[in-house]
């Protein structure tokens, strides 16, 4: 069997595309102009969007500042969109986010295709300021807006028998072009324990920046597990499935030595090929120190406690 490894058709994974973005904002700093005066046209330097009433949970908010509005839809991980952070910004736009369906399958009473307004309607939306930590060592702090997870996945009864519940990304390579190759088995599916998928902090994201999603960072509904690597948070998601057995997801089959199912951040457990131990914030600067990642990426006291007993170092 062929193990596809994200390093052999990546080979620019981690550090040209931050430093070509850094670049450009360094330049731009030198030259006295807004960062998004010298960016690619493509994005609009003010949120765009339809603005979403969701007061901020400040139980559930970091104070750190966000991330500038650039940064959040502009640096963005979407491989249906291409493999560069930019490509998503320049080539989602054209994605139809409405009408825009859901299915709910498998082991829960309410199962069936719902219309996005309807599955959500009764799930009043909220603020979350969340850090984002990629796999790839660079984080990110946002304003998601959203509902949490756990109260649409009691709405929807899972059965005694559901244990797991996958989430899965459009398909649709002719819209998103990133499918037509085979970077990644597509859909992309990504999925989480049941008391994982309850747990308070896991959110269902609709909006950023109090409006409504940009195609780039998952419109119209992605997840936002906060205490996970970013990779676990799909985006465009078009199906809830729950599942008696461990579903296959995409990043593990990928390469299963390198992304784990759990994929919980630790500093303790490098990546094989680089290590987890810090992180770059993106749109610090170029000069910027690395800041020391935290286990559970800092929610370790609200999540640790999922975890008691097994050993992270096997389930990373
Ligand atoms: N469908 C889909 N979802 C995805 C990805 C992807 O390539 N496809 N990338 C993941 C990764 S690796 C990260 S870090 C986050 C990035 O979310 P953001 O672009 O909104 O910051 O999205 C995740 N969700
Ligand atoms: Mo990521």
């Amino acid at each position: 069997m062929l193990i596809r490894r994200p390093a052999d058709y990546r080979p620019s994974e981690i550090t040209p595309a931050e430093v070509y973005a850094d670049r450009r904002r360094f330049i731009a700093a030198a030259l006295g102009l807004a960062a998004s005066s010298v960016l690619p046209a493509a994005r609009a330097a003010t949120p765009t969007g339809t603005p979403l009433t969701a007061p901020r949970n400040p139980k559930f908010s970091t104070a750190e500042t966000p991330n500038s509005w650039d940064d959040v839809t502009g640096y963005n991980n979407y491989y249906e969109f291409g493999t560069d952070k930019s490509d998503p910004a320049a080539n989602a736009g054209h994605l139809r986010v409405s009408p825009w369906t859901v299915t709910v399958a498998g082991e829960a009473e309410l199962r069936g295709t719902f219309a996005l307004e309807d599955l959500i309607r009764p799930h009043p939306l909220e603020e979350r300021v969340y850090r984002l930590r990629c796999v790839e060592a660079w984080s990110m702090v946002i304003p998601w807006v959203g509902l949490p997870l756990g109260d649409l996945v009691r709405r929807l009864k899972p059965t005694s028998r559901a244990k797991y519940v996958a989430f899965t990304t459009l398909r649709d390579p002719t819209q998103m072009p990133g499918q037509r190759s085979s970077v990644l088995d597509w859909p992309y599916v990504e999925a989480l324990r049941i008391d994982e998928a309850t747990h308070p902090l896991a959110l269902l994201a609709t909006g950023v920046y109090g409006r409504s999603l940009p195609n780039q960072n998952g419109a119209p509904l992605r997840l936002v597990v906060p205490w996970k690597y970013g990779f676990k948070s799909g985006k465009a998601i078009v199906r809830i499935e729950f599942m008696e057995k461990m579903p296959a997801t995409t990043w593990n089959r990928s390469g299963p030595e390198e992304y784990g199912f759990y994929a919980n951040v630790n500093p303790a457990v490098d990546h094989p090929r680089w290590s987890q131990k810090t992180e770059r914030r993106i749109g610090a600067g170029l000069f910027a120190a690395r800041q020391p990642t935290l286990p559970f990426n800092g929610y370790g006291e609200q999540v640790a406690s999922l975890y008691a007993g097994m050993d992270l170092r096997r389930y990373f």
